[in-house]
Protein backbone atom coordinates (compact mmCIF):
# COMPACT_ATOMS: atom_id res chain seq x y z
CA UNK A 1 0.00 0.00 0.00
CA UNK A 2 1.19 3.33 -1.12
CA UNK A 3 -0.09 7.06 -1.10
CA UNK A 4 -1.42 6.22 -4.65
CA UNK A 5 -3.11 3.24 -4.60
CA UNK A 6 -6.11 2.89 -6.10
CA UNK A 7 -5.20 6.08 -8.48
CA UNK A 8 -4.92 6.25 -11.90
CA UNK A 9 -3.46 8.83 -13.99
CA UNK A 10 -1.32 9.57 -17.52
CA UNK A 11 2.14 11.01 -18.21
CA UNK A 12 2.92 13.02 -20.77
CA UNK A 13 6.46 13.97 -21.99
CA UNK A 14 8.45 10.85 -21.53
CA UNK A 15 11.16 10.65 -24.03
CA UNK A 16 13.71 7.86 -22.02
CA UNK A 17 15.23 7.44 -19.03
CA UNK A 18 17.13 10.19 -18.44
CA UNK A 19 13.57 12.38 -18.27
CA UNK A 20 11.97 14.40 -15.55
CA UNK A 21 8.94 12.54 -16.72
CA UNK A 22 10.51 9.21 -16.06
CA UNK A 23 12.00 10.28 -12.69
CA UNK A 24 8.32 10.90 -11.69
CA UNK A 25 7.19 7.79 -13.36
CA UNK A 26 8.89 5.78 -11.10
CA UNK A 27 8.23 7.52 -7.67
CA UNK A 28 4.55 7.34 -8.29
CA UNK A 29 4.59 3.53 -9.41
CA UNK A 30 6.88 2.76 -6.16
CA UNK A 31 3.81 4.58 -4.53
CA UNK A 32 1.32 2.35 -5.75
CA UNK A 33 -0.40 4.57 -8.70
CA UNK A 34 -1.46 2.62 -12.27
CA UNK A 35 -0.02 4.52 -15.42
CA UNK A 36 -0.30 5.64 -18.80
CA UNK A 37 2.36 7.16 -20.87
CA UNK A 38 2.16 8.95 -24.62
CA UNK A 39 4.63 9.42 -27.26
CA UNK A 40 5.59 12.16 -29.52
CA UNK A 41 6.35 9.90 -32.49
CA UNK A 42 7.62 6.59 -33.88
CA UNK A 43 11.38 7.01 -33.01
CA UNK A 44 10.22 7.85 -29.12
CA UNK A 45 8.22 4.77 -28.67
CA UNK A 46 10.92 2.64 -29.38
CA UNK A 47 12.13 4.21 -25.72
CA UNK A 48 8.88 5.04 -24.27
CA UNK A 49 6.78 1.47 -24.64
CA UNK A 50 9.98 -0.71 -22.82
CA UNK A 51 10.23 1.51 -20.11
CA UNK A 52 6.48 2.13 -19.87
CA UNK A 53 5.96 -2.01 -19.49
CA UNK A 54 8.76 -2.45 -16.99
CA UNK A 55 6.43 -0.15 -14.71
CA UNK A 56 3.50 -2.54 -15.70
CA UNK A 57 1.63 0.14 -17.98
CA UNK A 58 -0.45 -1.54 -20.64
CA UNK A 59 -1.92 2.06 -22.03
CA UNK A 60 0.95 3.59 -24.11
CA UNK A 61 -0.40 5.91 -26.98
CA UNK A 62 0.95 8.32 -29.20
CA UNK A 63 0.22 12.12 -28.44
CA UNK A 64 1.71 14.75 -30.45
CA UNK A 65 0.68 17.65 -28.23
CA UNK A 66 -0.20 20.11 -31.20
CA UNK A 67 -2.94 17.74 -32.30
CA UNK A 68 -6.36 18.36 -31.01
CA UNK A 69 -7.57 15.27 -32.58
CA UNK A 70 -4.76 12.73 -30.87
CA UNK A 71 -5.23 14.76 -27.69
CA UNK A 72 -9.06 14.02 -27.94
CA UNK A 73 -8.12 9.89 -28.76
CA UNK A 74 -5.89 10.38 -25.75
CA UNK A 75 -8.62 10.64 -23.35
CA UNK A 76 -11.17 8.58 -25.11
CA UNK A 77 -9.57 5.42 -24.84
CA UNK A 78 -8.55 6.25 -21.31
CA UNK A 79 -11.92 6.35 -20.43
CA UNK A 80 -12.37 3.08 -22.62
CA UNK A 81 -10.31 1.65 -20.74
CA UNK A 82 -9.91 3.10 -17.04
CA UNK A 83 -13.60 5.18 -17.06
CA UNK A 84 -12.31 7.69 -14.94
CA UNK A 85 -8.18 9.09 -13.87
CA UNK A 86 -7.47 10.71 -10.89
CA UNK A 87 -4.46 12.60 -12.51
CA UNK A 88 -2.08 13.89 -15.23
CA UNK A 89 1.57 15.07 -15.75
CA UNK A 90 2.39 17.78 -18.38
CA UNK A 91 6.38 17.08 -19.06
CA UNK A 92 6.23 18.84 -22.30
CA UNK A 93 8.11 21.68 -23.39
CA UNK A 94 9.19 22.92 -27.22
CA UNK A 95 11.25 25.88 -28.99
CA UNK A 96 13.34 25.86 -32.11
CA UNK A 97 16.99 25.42 -31.09
CA UNK A 98 17.64 28.78 -32.48
CA UNK A 99 15.55 30.93 -30.30
CA UNK A 100 17.48 29.23 -27.74
CA UNK A 101 20.57 30.85 -29.29
CA UNK A 102 19.87 33.95 -30.99
CA UNK A 103 19.30 37.12 -29.04
CA UNK A 104 15.41 37.11 -27.93
CA UNK A 105 14.20 40.43 -30.06
CA UNK A 106 14.98 38.10 -33.42
CA UNK A 107 12.45 35.37 -31.92
CA UNK A 108 10.28 35.26 -35.26
CA UNK A 109 6.62 35.27 -34.81
CA UNK A 110 6.42 31.59 -35.92
CA UNK A 111 9.38 30.44 -33.18
CA UNK A 112 7.14 32.32 -30.84
CA UNK A 113 4.06 30.80 -31.66
CA UNK A 114 4.89 27.65 -31.65
CA UNK A 115 6.99 27.50 -27.95
CA UNK A 116 3.57 28.91 -26.62
CA UNK A 117 1.78 26.38 -28.24
CA UNK A 118 3.45 23.19 -27.20
CA UNK A 119 5.01 24.49 -23.97
CA UNK A 120 2.26 26.29 -22.51
CA UNK A 121 -1.26 25.93 -24.51
CA UNK A 122 -0.96 22.06 -24.48
CA UNK A 123 -1.60 22.33 -20.49
CA UNK A 124 -5.30 24.36 -21.08
CA UNK A 125 -6.38 21.67 -23.92
CA UNK A 126 -5.06 19.00 -21.79
CA UNK A 127 -6.76 20.12 -18.73
CA UNK A 128 -9.82 20.25 -21.20
CA UNK A 129 -9.82 16.76 -22.57
CA UNK A 130 -9.35 15.53 -18.95
CA UNK A 131 -11.92 17.05 -17.63
CA UNK A 132 -14.99 14.76 -18.07
CA UNK A 133 -13.14 12.09 -16.75
CA UNK A 134 -11.51 13.26 -14.35
CA UNK A 135 -12.19 12.40 -10.83
CA UNK A 136 -13.24 15.52 -8.66
CA UNK A 137 -10.24 15.43 -6.05
CA UNK A 138 -8.17 14.80 -9.05
CA UNK A 139 -4.55 16.72 -9.18
CA UNK A 140 -2.83 18.08 -12.26
CA UNK A 141 1.35 19.12 -12.53
CA UNK A 142 2.72 20.73 -14.76
CA UNK A 143 6.72 21.32 -15.16
CA UNK A 144 8.44 25.00 -15.21
CA UNK A 145 11.91 26.94 -14.94
CA UNK A 146 13.34 29.74 -13.18
CA UNK A 147 13.55 31.63 -16.56
CA UNK A 148 9.52 32.17 -16.39
CA UNK A 149 10.67 35.06 -13.35
CA UNK A 150 13.95 36.16 -14.42
CA UNK A 151 15.52 36.52 -17.34
CA UNK A 152 17.97 33.94 -18.12
CA UNK A 153 20.93 34.13 -20.33
CA UNK A 154 19.53 31.96 -23.59
CA UNK A 155 16.24 30.67 -22.35
CA UNK A 156 14.44 33.27 -24.27
CA UNK A 157 11.02 32.32 -25.88
CA UNK A 158 10.65 29.32 -23.17
CA UNK A 159 10.69 31.93 -20.76
CA UNK A 160 7.76 33.96 -21.79
CA UNK A 161 6.22 30.03 -22.42
CA UNK A 162 6.78 28.39 -19.00
CA UNK A 163 5.29 32.51 -17.66
CA UNK A 164 2.35 31.65 -19.78
CA UNK A 165 2.48 28.37 -18.46
CA UNK A 166 2.48 29.39 -14.65
CA UNK A 167 -0.17 31.67 -15.38
CA UNK A 168 -2.19 28.93 -17.26
CA UNK A 169 -1.96 27.19 -14.02
CA UNK A 170 -3.06 29.87 -11.88
CA UNK A 171 -6.42 30.24 -13.98
CA UNK A 172 -6.74 26.56 -13.98
CA UNK A 173 -6.28 26.09 -10.19
CA UNK A 174 -8.92 28.82 -9.96
CA UNK A 175 -11.65 27.21 -12.40
CA UNK A 176 -11.38 23.63 -11.64
CA UNK A 177 -11.10 24.39 -7.53
CA UNK A 178 -14.53 23.84 -7.36
CA UNK A 179 -14.62 20.38 -7.73
CA UNK A 180 -12.02 20.15 -6.08
CA UNK A 181 -9.24 19.53 -8.80
CA UNK A 182 -5.66 20.80 -8.28
CA UNK A 183 -3.01 22.90 -10.51
CA UNK A 184 0.20 23.23 -9.48
CA UNK A 185 3.64 23.31 -11.60
CA UNK A 186 7.22 21.97 -10.11
CA UNK A 187 9.27 24.71 -10.89
CA UNK A 188 13.14 22.42 -11.48
CA UNK A 189 16.43 23.33 -11.41
CA UNK A 190 18.53 22.44 -14.69
CA UNK A 191 19.09 18.49 -15.14
CA UNK A 192 20.37 16.69 -18.16
CA UNK A 193 18.30 15.32 -19.85
CA UNK A 194 17.43 14.97 -23.78
CA UNK A 195 16.17 18.17 -24.42
CA UNK A 196 18.52 19.86 -22.60
CA UNK A 197 21.46 18.15 -25.29
CA UNK A 198 20.45 20.45 -27.88
CA UNK A 199 21.19 23.26 -25.95
CA UNK A 200 24.67 24.89 -26.11
CA UNK A 201 27.26 24.99 -23.28
CA UNK A 202 24.38 23.38 -20.70
CA UNK A 203 27.37 21.47 -18.87
CA UNK A 204 28.41 25.37 -17.90
CA UNK A 205 25.26 26.42 -17.14
CA UNK A 206 24.99 23.17 -14.65
CA UNK A 207 27.61 23.99 -12.92
CA UNK A 208 27.34 27.54 -12.16
CA UNK A 209 23.69 26.12 -10.42
CA UNK A 210 25.87 23.74 -8.59
CA UNK A 211 27.78 26.36 -7.45
CA UNK A 212 25.41 28.75 -6.61
CA UNK A 213 22.58 26.61 -5.08
CA UNK A 214 22.62 26.58 -1.32
CA UNK A 215 22.83 22.97 -1.40
CA UNK A 216 25.70 23.29 -3.23
CA UNK A 217 24.46 20.77 -6.03
CA UNK A 218 22.31 19.44 -8.72
CA UNK A 219 18.74 18.14 -8.31
CA UNK A 220 17.86 14.70 -9.67
CA UNK A 221 14.75 13.61 -11.58
CA UNK A 222 14.22 11.29 -8.37
CA UNK A 223 14.04 14.34 -6.35
CA UNK A 224 11.55 16.14 -8.83
CA UNK A 225 9.49 13.19 -8.76
CA UNK A 226 9.03 12.75 -5.28
CA UNK A 227 7.74 16.77 -4.97
CA UNK A 228 5.38 16.03 -8.32
CA UNK A 229 4.06 12.38 -6.12
CA UNK A 230 3.26 15.11 -3.49
CA UNK A 231 1.42 17.17 -5.21
CA UNK A 232 -0.41 14.42 -7.35
CA UNK A 233 -1.07 12.71 -3.99
CA UNK A 234 -3.91 13.43 -0.79
CA UNK A 235 -0.62 14.75 1.13
CA UNK A 236 -0.96 18.22 -1.13
CA UNK A 237 -5.22 18.61 -0.76
CA UNK A 238 -4.64 22.13 -0.24
CA UNK A 239 -2.24 23.18 -2.36
CA UNK A 240 -3.06 24.63 -5.75
CA UNK A 241 -2.47 27.56 -7.85
CA UNK A 242 1.54 26.83 -6.70
CA UNK A 243 4.60 27.05 -8.23
CA UNK A 244 6.59 24.53 -6.03
CA UNK A 245 10.53 24.96 -6.52
CA UNK A 246 12.75 21.90 -6.67
CA UNK A 247 15.87 23.74 -7.37
CA UNK A 248 18.37 22.85 -4.57
CA UNK A 249 17.55 26.55 -3.36
CA UNK A 250 19.11 28.45 -6.25
CA UNK A 251 16.51 30.82 -6.67
CA UNK A 252 16.50 31.94 -3.73
CA UNK A 253 20.17 32.62 -3.32
CA UNK A 254 20.44 35.85 -3.75
CA UNK A 255 24.12 36.06 -3.39
O1 LIG B 1 12.82 24.05 -20.47
C1 LIG B 1 13.98 23.72 -20.65
C2 LIG B 1 14.45 23.35 -22.06
C3 LIG B 1 13.35 22.95 -22.97
C4 LIG B 1 13.75 22.89 -24.43
C5 LIG B 1 14.94 22.34 -24.88
C6 LIG B 1 15.22 22.28 -26.24
C7 LIG B 1 16.52 21.76 -26.78
C8 LIG B 1 16.35 21.18 -28.16
C9 LIG B 1 12.87 23.40 -25.35
N1 LIG B 1 13.12 23.36 -26.68
C10 LIG B 1 14.27 22.80 -27.13
N2 LIG B 1 14.48 22.75 -28.47
C11 LIG B 1 15.49 22.02 -29.04
O2 LIG B 1 15.66 22.02 -30.26
N3 LIG B 1 14.87 23.74 -19.61
C12 LIG B 1 14.43 24.22 -18.32
C13 LIG B 1 16.28 23.35 -19.74
C14 LIG B 1 17.08 24.57 -20.07
O3 LIG B 1 17.14 25.03 -21.33
C15 LIG B 1 17.91 26.18 -21.32
C16 LIG B 1 18.34 26.44 -20.02
C17 LIG B 1 17.81 25.41 -19.20
C18 LIG B 1 17.99 25.26 -17.74
C19 LIG B 1 18.25 27.03 -22.36
C20 LIG B 1 19.05 28.13 -22.09
C21 LIG B 1 19.46 28.40 -20.80
C22 LIG B 1 19.13 27.56 -19.75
Amino acid sequence: MGIMTGKRGIIFGLANDKSIAWGIAQQLKEAGAELAFTYMNEALEKRVRPLAESLGSEIILPCDVMNETELAAVFSALEERWGKIDFFVHAVAFANREDLKKPFSETSREGFQLALDVSAYSLVSMTRHALPIMNDGGSIVTMTYLGSVRSVPQYNVMGVAKAALESSVRYLAAELGERGIRVNAVSAGPIKTLAASGISNFKEKLSIAEQRSPLKRLVTQDEVGKSTLYLLSDLSTAVTGEVHYVDAGFSNNAG
